[in-house]
């Protein structure tokens, strides 16, 4: 365990099997559908702040989970406050998110005290749309950043498609990251990453988890309205 946090510091990023159970995911999925009917949701953009969508939920039963949380605390020292949730649905044929750090948007006082966990809600691979890392990315600054506007790169979430990174030349080595349903991929604020398009028949159901050290400030955020919660 007491690992894990050199070798995040020097990848970026840190993959763990079995984050949660085949039963949490299905779960997890089963009320994503259910927000989906009863908000009469038109697409299957990603939902935003499930967590907060009623008391004490599986998305926020999830998000404060013990096994996930020491992980957070280890990787971000000191404590672990909430911030965001977000479901992806990520239907078939939807294209992937373009290369981002996710501290673009959040803006953390301290870039190593906010980490996201992605977790896979099915198996993920290049077909249905896995992780795309550059690793060790996340020591080099907030890299600029260029609008999509080809309509076919854009996927359902609006926001997140729209702007890319500019990839600095050095960055030429990628990891794929094909992991199981139930393993999750914890990411520095600044590592770059992306996401495939999902060319299966399937969904590729995801969600996303973000978590920010105690008293730092960041950016709410217009859309997503981030607020840092006690787990
Ligand atoms: O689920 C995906 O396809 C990518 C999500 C992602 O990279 C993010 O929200 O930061």
């Amino acid at each position: 365990m007491h690992n894990i946090r050199s070798d995040f510091e020097e990848n970026g990023f840190l993959v763990v099997p079995n984050l949660v159970d085949n039963l949490e995911c299905s779960d997890i999925i089963k009320n994503a559908y259910e927000f989906h009917k009863n908000e009469s949701c038109e697409s299957y953009s990603p939902i935003m702040q499930p967590h907060r969508k009623s008391k004490n939920n599986i998305f926020f039963k999830t998000m404060k989970k013990k096994k996930i949380l020491d992980i957070v605390k280890i990787l971000i020292g000191g404590k672990v406050m909430g911030l965001q949730s977000q479901f992806f649905f990520m239907p078939s044929n939807t294209p992937g998110f373009q290369p981002h750090q996710d501290d673009y948007y959040v803006r953390s006082e301290d870039f190593n005290g906010f980490v996201s966990c992605w977790i896979a809600l099915t198996n993920v691979n290049k077909e249905n749309g896995c992780l795309k890392i550059w690793p060790s990315s996340h020591n080099k600054g907030i890299f600029k950043v260029k609008t999509i506007k080809t309509k076919s790169e854009l996927n359902t979430d609006k926001n997140g498609s729209k702007i890319s990174s500019v990839i600095p030349k050095e960055l030429s080595i990628t990891n794929d990251i094909e992991i199981k349903k139930g393993a999750g991929i914890f990411l520095h604020s600044r590592i770059l990453h992306s996401s495939y398009r999902n060319s299966t028949d399937d969904f590729r159901y995801a969600i996303l988890y973000t978590y920010i050290r105690e008293k730092l400030k960041f950016t709410p955020g217009f859309n997503a309205k981030r607020i840092a919660i006690d787990l």
